[in-house]
């Protein structure tokens, strides 16, 4: 059976603390061509904040993915398609590895395992404030990346790895490193992707773009140019 992300080139993650772009709405983000859109942040998230943006998107037919940061935010939602629960391969916080995740299962009796899927991390930007909070260890060669990637893949079972570099554009060198250690894993890139050529160029490497501040920051068009690049760099 295909996993969803199979098919997907692009993603929008919604910030539940951030707010949209003046006059634009959750149905404007729903149709800027994304293949889905995920909620979740690293500061400042309540369950109520997470359940808003849902309950703002439910009525769209984009699917819809809840990327929790902590156990407490979790929300169940009928709306909800699934949850992408992260899990970081390079940080020595065993928290952040599989810590948070058996603290879920302790706090919740009845877990909708089919629906719960993993990302593999490896988090690469030192200034984020998601590698300041998971104490990753972002000094990583293209071969350390490989080697994660492989090792996420055919030792973890991993179905997504995620190169991750909120806020800033990274390394093409890297996200292809991280690529060509895959098999049938999809990688995810995201990171400073702000424009149609940002979108492309990673693209080539990664299977899929997420974007993230682009929307609450400059808005859906600026979102829909990188959906173009997406589309058109990986084919
Ligand atoms: C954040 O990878 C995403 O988790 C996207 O990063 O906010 O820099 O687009 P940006």
């Amino acid at each position: 059976m295909t996993a969803p992300w199979e098919t997907w080139d692009h993603v929008v993650k919604i910030d539940p603390d951030k707010t949209l772009v003046e006059g634009e709405t959750y149905e404007d983000v729903c149709e800027t061509g994304t293949d889905a859109l995920m909620i979740g942040g690293t500061t400042g998230i309540t369950e109520e904040k997470m359940e808003r943006v849902v309950r703002a998107c439910a009525t769209y037919d984009v699917p819809l993915y809840l990327e929790p940061n902590a156990p407490e935010v979790v929300v169940n939602d009928e709306a909800l398609d699934g949850y992408l629960i992260p899990t970081v391969f390079n940080t020595e916080n065993q928290f952040f590895l599989v810590g948070a995740h058996k603290e879920w299962a302790r706090i919740e009796e009845h877990l909708p395992w089919e629906r719960i899927h993993m990302e593999a991390y490896l988090v690469m930007n030192p200034e984020a404030s998601v590698a300041t909070y998971t104490e990753a260890d972002c000094a990583l060669s293209p071969e350390d990346v490989a080697a994660y990637a492989e090792v996420a893949e055919r030792l973890f079972g991993q179905e997504i790895i995620y190169v991750e570099y909120s806020g800033t554009f990274g390394d093409p060198e890297i996200v292809e490193a991280a690529t060509g250690a895959l098999d049938d894993g999809t990688l995810f890139y995201g990171g400073g992707v702000r424009s149609y050529d940002a979108a492309a160029t990673m693209a080539t490497h990664a299977d899929v773009i997420v974007v993230g501040d682009l929307v609450h920051d400059e808005g859906v068009d600026a979102v829909s140019e990188t959906v173009e690049g997406a589309r058109d760099g990986g084919e």
